[in-house]
């Protein structure tokens, strides 16, 4: 397959200056007759060249007249006038039977060799290149145009970008007056119903708000999303002055799709599992995950559309940008602490185990076979961590203006990473060059430090060093914002947060007129996506997580405890350290303290997270002890907080309905998490009657993973089924939930099983992974030594990759951490990896992971 680089962009010889679409939709034969007016552009080669794939060319047209284009490996090419012209094409496509997800398809996806039930709604997905699925097109994201789409069938509700101009019997039209590239185009056909909105914008305009839904129960789920669409809204114009910018703002859920949702101009489309909730089948993670979804899609309306991406490499400059937004959002809405201690749980475990691994690369990559393979925790979650260093920076009054400056001098362009720093730039005026480098080196830094204390000086040394990752030997320096503050010994603090700039390899800083030594708090709310480095000991962290002002910090004073702690036990074979437990039972016990602080304190760092420690100090992990190891200090800390424990559970019981707003579901977080160390001691007694009693799925579900823990609940999840067999979501959750929490030697069989479940389609996306994804974050169970469980999951990566490219290839990266282990399942691992990549016929996507892996 073809490498394709950044260095060799060329703009498109042609300006499309309009777009007008048919769609005569059919399930296996589909008509998309396109209509486009292109103007060649000065300077242009004058190549014609338009992506198609999966098309049956039906007739071309130019100026009228009828034309033979040349079929090409890719799309078409054709010679063409050098004045403006009018270019037109009908194709036919197969919706129906396409399972990739990608382009025109149907949902629910009909058995094999049979005609969609008659509830299927036509629906698209586009980005990154769907669109060229759809009909031959320039389909690259600097060749922006304004569409208008006529569709014809019979289905009762008809959807495009933009405003709706006609309505009539078995046809509607649609157009979008602001241009885009293709990549936002979208359409979706069915038997939908609405539940409607409204919004007035700052600038007094009225807009039309709906979130569709097929008929049934699932129209009883989408008050909390139309809720979250209005907050998001009313958000951006307050914070960053960004009005809405149409007539109507739709919402479509669907069952089968690859991503989260999808950010179409104007339609959004999402999966089902992130916009529909309800407090009986929506966790109150499901909320929270919801919430900040649909402002993600909502705030790329302007980071994203209105200023777009030049090419696909630049992908960080709209992803990195709306997930920050969308971060600082949920911050707004419920607590910044916890978010911002949630998101670094979350970028350590996918963002730094993919910059440590095969599949290393910089924010914005410099080649790629396939850009699906992209749409990764770096370019999105790390992107995002550079948007938050450039505000710590700049601060937050220049950070404004430069965003500012970007929204004024981009509207309407497809942007590059330059376009965005020079904003910062011209606004600041500082040379962002050095900053620049994140976005083009791979890899987590290490920054280690040392320290002395003298006459009343206490100064900071610092080391900075990022390993070699494919492709880079060798890293420059970084420019590392290091929020700082110092706390006395008595536990005051001495100097309140100063952020530090590192520029140097090697860097000291000092602070003057100390009574004392102090206790340093160094990378306050984690100011940079780095591995700090500082030989310390479990007192001083347990003098932090007493003391320390920084939220974030006094989160991970007890982390690091936690995880030396377990780390010990697994190397040296230690027993669980008293200190340890101590510390955790005076956070459980301090009601000061956010209930939702206290229980992400209280959860222990993940396997995996230990796995990558243990690695990166030279030792070898072993996924069976560090399971073992996990249970027993869990275990430990269940003993040692037995007589505290009842207490807390009663008082974190929320009185009356049901909220799902954060100061109930942390009070949930920490009950739930209660009730685990509970149900160690008390045999599931406590699980039990909760499952029985709960009238919400947070606790209904907590209380079902708890019994699973202690390897108990066999009844519980059969009443379960029997309950929830109906509600596709729920039933995932099902299927999740045995495969992530069957003990380590059974994982593999009870995984198994489940995809002999009659309700397992492996072809839904969302059922495939709550399956097998959560059999490959069973870390033990999936790393059993006798290899069945890669096997296991080698097999279905075979089975779907014909269906369903895009899916397989995301879900590769359960292999991505071999190297880490002993030679056995090294060589266990690589047979398999091997496996998949001999395969006949294996998609582009999949050859293009698989080969990164193996390196
Ligand atoms: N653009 C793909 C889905 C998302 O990041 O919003
Ligand atoms: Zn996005």
């Amino acid at each position: 397959p073809q490498t394709i680089h950044l260095k060799d962009y060329t703009p498109f010889g042609f300006e499309a200056e309009s777009v007008e679409l048919t769609f005569r939709l059919a399930p296996t034969a589909t008509r998309v007759l396109s209509k486009i007016r292109f103007l060649p552009k000065e300077g242009g080669d004058g190549r014609f060249f338009l992506h198609g794939e999966d098309l049956t060319l039906i007739s071309a047209r130019i100026d009228g007249a009828p034309v033979t284009p040349r079929l090409v490996e890719g799309g078409l090419e054709a010679q063409v006038p050098a004045e403006p012209f009018i270019w037109e094409a009908e194709v036919e496509i197969s919706p129906a039977t396409n399972t990739a997800l990608e382009g025109l398809y149907m949902s629910p996806l009909a058995r094999e060799g049979e005609a969609p039930g008659p509830g299927a709604m036509y629906c698209t997905q586009c980005e990154a290149e769907g669109f060229r699925k759809i009909t031959f097109y320039p389909d690259r994201p600097d060749v922006m145009s304004v569409f208008t789409v006529r569709i014809e069938g019979d289905a009762p509700v008809m959807l495009s970008n933009g405003n709706p101009v006609e309505r009539g019997d078995g046809f509607a039209v649609w157009h979008d007056p602001w241009r885009k590239p293709a990549y936002l185009f979208a359409l979706v056909a069915g038997d939908l119903r609405a539940h409607p909105g409204s919004f007035t914008t700052m600038s007094g305009k009225e807009v039309a708000l709906n979130i569709w839904v097929r008929p049934g129960p699932d129209e009883d789920k989408c008050a909390f999303g139309m809720e979250a669409l209005k907050r998001s809204m009313t958000w951006d114009e307050e914070v960053y002055g960004r009005e809405y910018d149409l007539d109507v703002f739709n919402i479509v859920a669907v069952d089968d799709f690859n991503m989260g949702a999808m950010e179409n101009k104007g339609l959004n489309v999402f999966n089902s599992s992130c916009v529909l909730a309800s407090p009986e089948t929506s966790t109150d993670m499901n909320f929270e995950r919801i919430e900040a979804i649909i402002a993600h899609e909502y705030f790329h309306n302007w980071t994203g559309n209105r200023i777009t991406c030049r090419d696909w490499f630049q992908l960080c400059l709209k992803e990195g940008l709306t997930v920050f937004r969308d971060a600082q959002f949920t911050a707004d809405m419920r607590s910044a602490p916890v978010k911002r201690i949630s998101d670094v749980i979350a970028l350590r475990a996918r963002q730094f185990r993919e910059d440590n691994g095969p599949l290393a690369h910089p924010v914005r990559p410099e080649s790629f076979v396939e850009i699906n393979n992209f749409y990764t925790a770096t370019v999105y979650e790390k992107g995002a961590e550079l948007i938050g260093m450039l505000k710590t920076l700049v601060g937050d009054a220049a950070y404004a203006k430069a965003l500012d400056l970007y929204f004024e001098r981009h509207d309407g362009d497809a942007a590059t990473i330059e376009d965005w720093l020079k904003v910062f730039e011209d606004v600041t005026g500082r040379d962002l060059a050095q900053f620049k480098r994140w976005y083009a080196q791979a890899g987590t830094p290490r920054l280690s430090v040392t320290e002395d204390f003298k006459d009343g000086t206490y100064t900071l040394h610092f080391k900075q060093e990022t390993p070699p990752t494919p492709g880079q030997p060798h890293k420059a320096p970084f420019v590392i914002p290091i929020a700082v503050g110092l706390l006395n010994p008595n536990g005051d603090e001495v100097v309140p947060t100063r952020v530090l700039e590192m520029t140097q390899a090697e860097q000291s800083f000092s602070f003057d007129g100390l009574p004392s030594k102090p206790v340093p708090s160094i990378l306050r709310d984690f100011s940079a996506p780095v591995i700090l480095e500082r030989a310390s000991d479990n007192t001083e962290r347990a003098f932090l997580l007493a003391h320390d002002t920084d939220p974030f910090n006094k989160w991970e004073a007890g982390r690091a405890l936690a995880k030396d702690v377990l780390c010990r036990m697994v190397s040296e074979g230690a027993t669980p350290d008293g200190a340890y437990l101590d510390a955790a039972l005076a956070v459980l016990r301090d009601d000061g303290l956010d209930p939702a602080f206290r229980a992400l304190a209280l959860r222990l760092p993940s396997e995996d997270d230990i796995a990558q420690t243990l690695f990166g100090a030279g030792i070898t992990p072993d996924p069976v002890e560090i399971h073992t190891a996990r249970e027993t200090l869990s275990q430990a800390l269940a003993q040692h907080a037995a007589d505290t424990l009842p207490r807390i559970y009663a008082a974190m019981t929320v009185e009356g309905p049901y909220r799902p707003e954060a100061e109930d579901a942390g009070k949930r977080d920490l009950q739930g998490t209660v009730l685990g160390l509970l149900s160690r001691i008390d045999g599931g007694a406590q699980a039990a009657a909760q499952y029985d009693a709960a009238g919400n799925m947070t606790q209904q579900l907590a209380a079902l993973s708890c019994l699973l823990m202690i390897d108990k609940g066999e009844p519980e999840l059969a009443r379960f089924y029997e309950q929830w067999k109906d509600d596709r979501l729920v039933i995932d959750k099902w299927f999740g939930m045995q495969a992530l929490q069957a003990p380590p030697a059974r994982a593999a069989a009870v995984t198994d099983a489940l995809t002999r479940h009659p309700d397992f389609d492996f072809r839904n996306p969302n059922r495939f992974r709550a399956t097998l994804g959560s059999f490959a974050a069973n870390a033990a169970g999936f790393h059993a030594a006798d290899g069945a469980g890669y096997r296991l999951l080698a097999d279905w990566l075979i089975r779907l990759d014909p269906l369903n490219p895009q899916t397989t290839a995301r879900m590769t990266t359960s292999f991505e951490t071999w190297k880490r282990y002993d030679a056995d399942r090294q060589a266990l691992i690589e047979g398999e990896l091997r496996r998949i990549l001999n395969t006949d016929g294996l998609s582009r996507d999949t050859t293009e992971m698989v080969s990164r892996i193996l390196g």
